[in-house]
């Protein structure tokens, strides 16, 4: 089983990360988990903060000579801010400043304030904030590397920002090098200028906005998850990972919610077999009765926007009581590219976890055996 942790706070020293479960004998490449960090770095509409930061990831055990050990991996991640912070945030000593007395209505200020006993919602915004996103996309870049050389991968674009849709055709063959080009990962180019031009406009209105992130999976072997238990769902596991990204408020596998609106005939995807099982479509998302079925995965995200308003809501002072605009924190107008690259590398994690999960083993050569020994029975079944 993989795990993993993270500890950090966004003007703390670092984001650490330690994965536990990834078997001996895969290639790491830490070139590979720094281009996916600068992915989640990338996107219109990003605050002050990404011109500070350059997010690089050393990792610090568990790895030598770009090979996997079986050993715990620790990835650190710099947080180059932390030098305007450090008498602030510091372990040892602080000197109280910048204290947050004013909850912004939708952040974790207030219910952590008040679970945790903060009195100063730093305390709370520290931690809760999404800078603990990078961590987990290092996880994710690192995940991907063990199902990557099984035929797995993965990518993500944007769906809509906002009230903008992207009209590009996903299926098209250039899609996804469009989309990698995009400041708004829109595969169409016209839609993506009126994304911009939206963020533009609700950023100069010192609002926010969510959007839409779509994951697309390929090359997952059928048989992935399970139907015997609620827990080893599939689907619900990579529900599970999506909505405990930061700002996630709803999570779609495949037609989503739009299965509830149509019959029968119209969702469920026809059977064919032509050189092993296939279906005609993909309404399913790749996921049936938990467990995948060979198909694409595609998961989607919706993520609200983010509560630091520059033209704040109304809320109170934890300290008084007395009514107050919510406190204003360096913030994005619109991170819904980067929370494309966070969702993907989630659930990038909980597919390599239930990767190992069917084939695992201790190292590389004993997973490969069993892979091919599943391969094989399933071509004949
Ligand atoms: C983020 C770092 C944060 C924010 C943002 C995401 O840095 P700072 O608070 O120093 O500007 O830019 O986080 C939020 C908006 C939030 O509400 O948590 C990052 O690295 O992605």
């Amino acid at each position: 089983m993989l795990r993993y942790f993270t500890a950090g706070e966004t003007h703390g020293k670092c984001l650490t990360a330690i994965i536990e479960g990834v078997p001996a004998g895969f290639k790491i490449s830490v070139d590979k988990i720094n281009h996916y960090l600068a992915e989640r770095q990338k996107g219109h509409g990003r605050g002050g903060r990404m011109l500070i930061e350059k997010d690089t990831a050393e990792i610090l055990s568990g790895v030598r000579g770009g090979i996997s050990l079986g050993s715990p991996i620790a990835i650190r991640i710099e947080n180059r801010d932390w030098k305007n912070w450090s008498e602030i945030m510091g372990t040892e000593e602080s000197n109280g400043e910048k204290a947050v007395e004013f909850p912004r209505p939708g952040h974790a200020d207030l219910s952590g304030g008040m679970k945790y006993d903060h009195h100063d919602l730093r305390n709370v915004l520290e931690r809760a904030s999404a800078r603990e996103t990078a961590a987990r996309v290092a996880v994710g870049a690192l995940a991907r590397q063990i199902v990557e050389p099984f035929g797995v991968n993965f990518d993500s674009h944007v769906v809509s920002i906002g009230t903008v849709s992207d009209t590009a055709d996903v299926n098209a063959p250039d899609f996804f090098e469009n989309v990698h080009n995009s400041p708004v990962r829109f595969g169409d180019e016209e839609a993506a200028k009126k994304a911009m031009e939206y963020i533009d406009d609700i950023k100069a209105k010192g609002e926010s906005c969510g959007g839409i992130v779509e994951v697309i999976i390929k090359g997952v072997p059928a048989g992935l998850g399970s139907y015997v238990h609620y827990d080893r769902k599939l689907d619900a596991r990579l529900a599970f990972s999506a909505m405990s990204v930061q700002a996630i408020k709803g999570v779609e596998i495949g037609l989503g919610f739009d299965t509830a609106r149509t019959h029968g005939s119209a969702v469920h995807d026809e059977i064919v077999y032509e050189d092993g099982f296939s279906r005609v479509t993909n309404n399913a998302g790749g996921i049936e009765g938990g467990m995948s079925n060979g198909e694409p995965i595609v998961l989607r995200a919706a993520m609200k926007p983010i509560p630091t308003l520059y033209n704040p809501l109304r809320t109170v002072s934890i300290k008084d009581k007395s009514e107050h605009k919510a406190s204003v924190e360096r913030s994005d107008a619109c991170a819904v590219p980067a929370c494309a690259i966070v969702v993907e590398s989630v659930a990038a994690f909980e597919i390599a976890n239930a990767f190992l999960e069917k084939f695992g083993g201790d190292c590389m050569a004993d997973i490969r055996a069993s892979y091919e020994a599943y391969k094989e029975r399933i071509k004949n079944y």
